[in-house]
């Protein structure tokens, strides 16, 4: 296997990239830090640049390199970094609206094939904030996976289980301790050569902890470590993506304090499966399952078939979902 495929190459993608006509060459970008690219291509790591017409044509953040993005590259002799000319079409992308009033597209990570949603068995432990995180990863196209950590600080798992079951709509669930290695195993069915593996979760929960322990090395700096430090130092936004020692690569995605939706009914529904089923049940084709007639959904709260909190908090995701697309003016995206 060459150095492409180990960092996810394949022919699919040799098919999207075409040939090497004007000197033009595949790479995957690996690292983003103030802006400042790293791609890795046959040639090794190195930094490149976007280039000054690809930041004028852009309409939206979206339309600019992102973590993950498969790429044509364009070597500059007399200079250091690597031109990059265009973007493979993207076959996964996992976005959020970006801080800020004005709407706009942040790709968090483009082409991931797993996300996994990490969350710790404690007192932050929140299914509503999984079934959030939940959507977006669905949305996105990559395979979900619930990653429950903190196993070990943990007395009595199974009720958080069972919710987080719930919350699932499906999804694998996983319990773990990053700190002990405890229950790790359970990753390998989705760690492979050539396959990327973001992760997802609330600051804290331990995402770095776990890609200190799977990369073998103290790769990211985690919180008890950051305590000693000067305050706010790394609060950057350094998106790296690691190769791990049996193969694979995983994405760390530090400072994302919020999940806003930016494109994400599909992804509820998904979600919220055992509701979407039931809606071509009810009298209204476009019932909302709140106050309607002949609505299937309640009736099946009422029934016990349908948890009267999901109904409540696919209710609410939702109505953010709906004034997500109105903000990003209707008929953009899917
Ligand atoms: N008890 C326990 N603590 C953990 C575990 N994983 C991480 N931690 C601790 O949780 C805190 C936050 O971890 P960190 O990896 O920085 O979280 P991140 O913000 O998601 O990257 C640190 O103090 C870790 O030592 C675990 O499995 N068990
Ligand atoms: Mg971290
Ligand atoms: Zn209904």
């Amino acid at each position: 296997m060459g150095i492409l495929e180990d960092w996810g190459w394949d022919a699919r993608w040799a098919e999207a990239f075409g040939g090497g006509a004007g000197g033009l060459f595949p790479a995957r970008l690996i690292e983003e830090r103030r802006g400042l690219f790293q791609i890795m291509s046959e040639r090794g790591a190195g930094p490149a640049r976007t280039t000054g017409s690809m930041r004028h044509k852009a309409n939206d953040r979206a339309d600019l390199p992102a973590i993950g993005d498969w790429i044509c590259a364009e070597a500059l002799p007399n200079e250091g970094a690597a031109l990059i000319r265009r973007i493979l079409p993207r076959r996964t992308k996992l976005s959020r609206r970006a801080s800020g009033e004005t709407a706009q597209e942040q790709v968090i990570a483009a082409n991931l094939d797993v996300v996994l949603v990490m969350t710790a068995l404690n007192a932050d432990f929140n299914p509503r904030r999984l079934e959030r995180f939940l959507a977006v990863s669905l949305e996105s196209g990559a395979a979900p996976v619930l990653v429950l950590n903190k196993l070990d600080a943990c007395g009595e798992p199974e009720p958080f289980l069972e919710q987080a079951r719930r919350a699932a709509g499906g999804a694998p669930v996983v319990a773990l301790s990053a700190k002990t290695g405890a229950g790790l195993d359970a990753l390998a069915a989705w760690i492979k050569p050539g396959r990327t593996i973001g992760l997802i979760g609330s600051s804290g929960v331990g995402k770095s902890t776990l890609i200190n322990r799977l990369t073998g090395g103290e790769r990211m700096k985690t919180a008890a470590t950051r305590a000693s430090d000067e305050r706010g130092r790394h609060t950057t936004t350094h998106r790296q993506l690691f190769m791990l020692p049996q193969g694979g690569l995983l994405l760390d995605t530090p400072g994302m304090r919020e999940m806003r939706f930016w494109d994400s009914e599909q992804g509820l529904k998904k979600t919220f499966d055992e509701i979407d089923s039931l809606a071509p049940s009810c009298r209204f084709k476009d019932c909302v399952h709140d106050s309607e007639p002949g609505c299937a959904v309640k009736a099946a709260v009422k029934a016990g078939t349908v948890a009267a909190d999901r109904l409540e908090s696919w209710s609410r995701l939702r109505r953010e979902a709906r004034q997500a697309r109105r903000k990003r003016g209707g008929g953009r995206g899917k």
